[in-house]
């Protein structure tokens, strides 16, 4: 059906265009407006909570408009666009920042107070968008940020979960999970109930031959869901950009709503067939690098990553190119294995149903994916059964079978006999069952594969995917190192460290080229400017302090030294050596006399994040934590020299207001297990100093700020396979300083030591698989050395300054515009400024 507006009646249609407003008065019209007609209130029953939905809208209206020009720009100019398929998109809250890209937050601060409200709490009233788990999803998050604000044509699919990750509560010290139901009132999301795919699953192939002899596959489907889409709009900084988040929410198929079993009176089992198809965006799986191969998550898969390529398709089907031009103007991201499907749909689409040639087909799909890999555990590699995927998707099936015959073939021709090396990179693993190796098919159906930091990009070539840098080369591989948006990660969530940066460095231009930080240098001696930033840095402290006390009920001293470890709860991470090296700095604090005792710096432990739920370790992590903070948040000898504290629920919005509040933040995995880090980067451009060990980015943070100003420890990743097998096969002794703090936790001292005995045995009994006793000493020695470097405030203050002043290369718009340039292929095209 033509929907478009014959040229005679365009006129009145540009006649009552809607003009958004562009001052502080036509701010003010817009929220009444929206309070008395979209919400039917008025000035006598206006709450916090209707304050912000009348801003949200009156923003939004500004937002939508934006989002049709670019719409309309990038669709008339047939510009390649990149799609960012990611299952998770961790966004937080969205007002404050659509109102700093949209440069008119001082005008809505203004004309709220006008109208008896603070912008603050305005800000506070709105949900965190919480689609994600931890770092993919919020990179997924910080990279939409930037390739609005670099006018990259992108748009990102993923799903619109109806519970986001869940909220975390600490009940007596342990974790306790609330389902987050979030889309009560979401301003941000426009449904466009016109913009449906229906899904299959199950059923069965059929084989024929056509007229021409050849053997064609039909795959009848048993199952039918309907996917509708949900757009949100991602607006650029200082910019008309504004870009597409495409999330799918599912339904019931209009003929899946079974008319016999409602007109036999069985009203209630056709009501659960509803029901049942509505499962498959429900929920967001709540498993940081862990993947536990339920069926409803390869459902999840399925159901997003067909719905987006038929929508891409559709896109690329109105402009009547050749299938062979698809690469032309369709770049397609997998953020990490979880998209991994689209590969093989893409092939289905077009070899079963468009009847290209399977070499034709093939070299189309390679040249249109682009692979992410952000983990190098095992525990994380996603694997799925043949038998599951086979029930659940048989086409599918037979044509991961194919390509896997057909890469194998190469491989023979090239490597002729090597029986081994054709089992090792076997896109099935022959095991009961046999399995299907996700990043082994993601990584033969894309043109460039990329790990998230130099050391990880190293790393998957000598590790997981060592044989085939043989087979592809070295070329197929790259390293993009992972960014962070200054929008949000400086200007939002630090606005007073923001301020005094542009005024010391001539303007806000370092929010769009973050390089322009090194200007700071020039005023490293400047004793106001150094007064400011100090200023600052307490004033962040004193606002976490309030929130520490408001949340927990502990005091701690904004003059303490800040120690700050918050991100998902994981053995790799290894907050359990946190947590036993806060123990033994008390038991040291302790021993001491009180005068002893007078010369100590004041400290304060914070930790944050959520375990997944089925993860016992982890939730034992959480426990100890707690129960350490019990006993020494009370210790009348210890006062202000030692607390433990945990902030329950870490999310996005939690860590806007801790991140600006560090001295020395923690990023102690075991080396080569964090891929990259993100937070990392966060803290330090936050004016924080890091204790980290040599692993993912903390390497290339350190090349850049100097190794002066950052607190490296540890064994390297070079050394830690052998130091495994020492564990395991010569003898393993026990640091002796670690050994007093597991005697302490069994003592009781504590609390009921039995929760703790598996955190304890794994490192005594169980191989020390994470090296916690081998890096304990030069953990604590560092941490000596922490207190030393902190008392000296003038150098330390010199030592964030510097350490700021070179972080312009972690800037996620650095990183999305090397994906451009290298995997994507694609440029920018600016929107004009519509005068509003
Ligand atoms: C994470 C990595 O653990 C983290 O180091 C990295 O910074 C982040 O991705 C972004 O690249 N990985 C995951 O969250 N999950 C998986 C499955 O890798």
């Amino acid at each position: 059906v033509e929907a478009s507006i014959p040229e005679p009646q365009r006129e009145a249609w540009r006649k009552h265009q809607v003009k958004g407003f562009k001052d502080q008065d036509g701010f003010e019209r817009e929220v009444v407006r929206h309070v008395e007609t979209t919400l039917a209130r008025s000035m006598y029953n206006c709450d916090e909570s209707a304050a912000y939905s009348a801003t949200a809208l009156a923003i939004r209206d500004l937002l939508i408009r934006r989002w049709n020009r670019t719409q309309q720009r990038q669709t008339f100019t047939d510009s390649k666009r990149v799609y960012y398929l990611s299952l998770e998109f961790l966004m937080g809250r969205t007002l404050d920042n659509a109102m700093l890209n949209l440069g008119n937050k001082e005008l809505a601060k203004a004309g709220l107070s006008e109208l008896g409200f603070r912008i603050e709490d305005v800000i506070q009233q709105e949900q965190d968008a919480a689609l994600g788990n931890g770092g993919l999803g919020r990179l997924a998050a910080c990279f939409l940020d930037s390739l609005a604000s670099l006018n990259y044509p992108a748009w990102g699919y993923g799903l619109r979960y109806r519970y986001g990750i869940f909220k975390q509560e600490i009940i007596d010290g342990y974790q306790v999970e609330v389902p987050d139901y979030w889309l009560d009132f979401n301003p941000w999301e426009f449904p466009r109930h016109d913009v449906t795919v229906d899904i299959q699953f199950y059923g069965h192939v059929v084989k024929s031959t056509d007229e021409n002899g050849r053997v064609v596959h039909r795959w009848e489907g048993g199952e039918t869901v309907k996917a509708v889409a949900y757009d949100v709009p991602i607006p650029g900084y200082g910019t008309s950009t504004t870009n597409n988040l495409r999330l799918w929410s599912s339904k019931a198929a209009s003929g899946e709503f079974d008319f016999q079993k409602f007109n036999s009176g069985d009203y209630e089992s056709s009501v659960a067939d509803q029901q049942r198809a509505e499962t498959i965006s429900a929920v967001l799986y709540p498993n940081d690098n862990l993947e536990r191969g339920k069926e409803l998550r390869l459902k999840q898969q399925y159901f997003w990553v067909a719905a987006s390529l038929y929508d891409i398709i559709r896109r690329f089907k109105k402009t009547k190119r050749p299938w062979s031009e698809f690469p032309e103007k369709v770049a397609i991201q997998l953020n990490d294995t979880h998209p991994t499907l689209a590969i093989v749909e893409l092939q289905r689409i077009l070899v079963d149903l468009e009847g290209l040639e399977w070499d034709k087909a093939w070299n189309i799909v390679v040249n249109t994916f682009g692979y992410t890999n952000h983990t190098v555990l095992p525990e994380a590699l996603e694997k799925w059964s043949v038998p599951l995927l086979q029930h659940l998707l048989p086409r599918h099936m037979q044509i991961i079978y194919d390509i896997n015959l057909f890469f194998l073939q190469t491989v023979e021709r090239e490597f002729p006999g090597n029986f081994g090396l054709l089992r090792d990179v076997s896109i099935i693993e022959e095991s009961q069952p046999k399995m299907v190796r996700m990043a082994f098919l993601a990584l033969v159906g894309s043109h460039k594969v990329n790990g998230v930091a130099e050391l990880h990009s190293d790393l998957i070539k000598t590790t997981i995917f060592k044989d085939f840098v043989q087979i592809f080369g070295p070329d197929k591989f790259t390293n993009v190192t992972n960014g962070i948006t200054p929008r949000r990660w400086l200007h939002q969530a630090n606005p007073r460290l923001s301020e005094l940066i542009s005024s010391k460095t001539g303007g806000y231009g370092f929010l769009k080229d973050l390089t322009q930080l090194n200007r700071l240098e020039e005023h490293i001696n400047d004793a106001d400017f150094r007064r400011e930033w100090a200023e600052i840095k307490y004033a962040n402290k004193v606002r976490l302090a309030k929130h520490i006390k408001e949340t927990t009920g502990v005091t701690v001293n904004p003059r303490a030294l800040f120690d700050v470890q918050v991100k998902r709860i994981h053995e790799y991470k290894r907050q359990q050596m946190n947590i036993f090296g806060a123990i033994h700095r008390y038991l040291k604090l302790k021993a001491m006399t009180p005068e002893e005792r007078a010369k100590q710096l004041p400290r304060v432990s914070i930790f944050g994040g959520k375990a997944a739920p089925g993860y016992w370790m982890a939730k034992q992590i959480i426990h100890l934590i707690n129960s350490v903070g019990a006993v020494v948040n009370n210790d009348k000898d210890i006062g202000d020299l030692l607390k433990v504290v945990f902030i329950e629920d870490y999310n996005v919005s939690k860590a806007e207001m801790i991140i600006p509040a560090s001295d020395i933040s923690e990023h102690i995995s075991t080396a080569g297990t964090e891929a990259s880090g993100t937070s990392n980067m966060k803290f330090v451009l936050n004016g924080g100093l890091i204790i980290g060990t040599c692993d993912g980015a903390n390497i290339e943070i350190t090349r850049e700020i100097g190794e002066d100003h950052i607190f490296l420890f540890g064994t390297l990743a070079e050394h830690v396979e052998e130091l495994r097998h020492s564990h395991l096969y010569g003898k393993h002794e026990l640091n002796p300083d670690l050994a007093r703090v597991f005697e302490e936790i069994e003592k009781g001292t504590f609390g009921n030591p039995d929760g703790f005995a598996s955190l304890i045995s794994a490192v005594r009994e169980h191989g020390d698989f994470y090296l916690v006793s081998d890096d304990f000493q030069s953990y604590i020695d560092t941490h000596a050395q922490v207190d030393v470097a902190y008392r000296d405030q003038e150098a330390w203050i010199t030592s964030c300054i510097k350490s700021v002043a070179s972080m312009g290369f972690f800037s996620s718009d650095r990183c999305i515009t090397e994906y451009a340039e290298e995997i994507w292929n694609i440029e920018p095209l600016k929107v004009k400024d519509e005068d509003d």
